[in-house]
């Protein structure tokens, strides 16, 4: 009962429309249910996770142990962003047919994450489930993957929460605060 408050408080505070402030730093540790005990059967809980504007949200997990299935079907711990699936994970080590997440970190592309955990009906044997610790990183809008448009025409300056552009000598920059055009005399 207790957790489902503090689910509906992180709902609330998710869903709340506007002036929702981040006077701190945006960081947490997410257990599955008993953990380091093991998990029970029929369990299912999720995490609302939101950064900042122009924050995006890193995690990853110092422990995993889920039951095995083909293609995670039974245990599982899901990430996805919005309607946007990231991974589905399961096990403890990567097969062929399922993933655990080793050593990987995993990134939100905007600022939204949400972790789905799910076990079903049965185990084989008992699972201690997961650890995993996220925190709010600044987005490097400057940094484009190659083949991808920077967001400035010249120059591009990463800052927290945001970022600026700037033109070469000679060159103003345009009122959308992106496009440089050649200074008239
Ligand atoms: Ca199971
Ligand atoms: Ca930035």
């Amino acid at each position: 009962m207790r957790l489902l408050t503090l689910l509906g408080l992180l709902w609330g505070s998710a869903a709340a429309p506007d002036g929702l402030q981040w006077p701190q730093p945006v960081f947490g540790r997410l257990v599955s249910p008993g953990f380091p005990g093991t998990y029970a059967n029929n369990q299912e809980q999720r995490w609302a996770l939101t950064a900042p504007p122009g924050y995006r949200l890193r995690l990853y997990f110092t422990h995993f142990h889920l039951e095995p299935s083909y293609l995670c079907e039974y245990d599982f711990v899901k990430l996805s962003s919005g309607t946007k699936l990231l991974a589905t994970l399961c096990g403890w080590e990567s097969t062929d047919t399922e993933r655990a997440p080793g050593n990987d970190t995993f990134y939100s592309p905007g600022s939204s994450l949400d972790v789905t955990f799910r076990s079903d009906y049965s185990n084989e044997k008992p699972f201690a489930g997961f650890e995993a610790f996220y925190a709010a990183e600044d987005i490097d809008e400057c940094h484009v993957p190659p083949g991808e448009a920077s967001p400035c025409d010249h120059h591009c300056h990463n800052h927290l929460g945001g970022f600026y552009c700037s033109c070469r000598a000679g060159y103003v920059l345009h009122r959308n605060k992106r496009t440089c055009s050649e200074q008239s005399l």
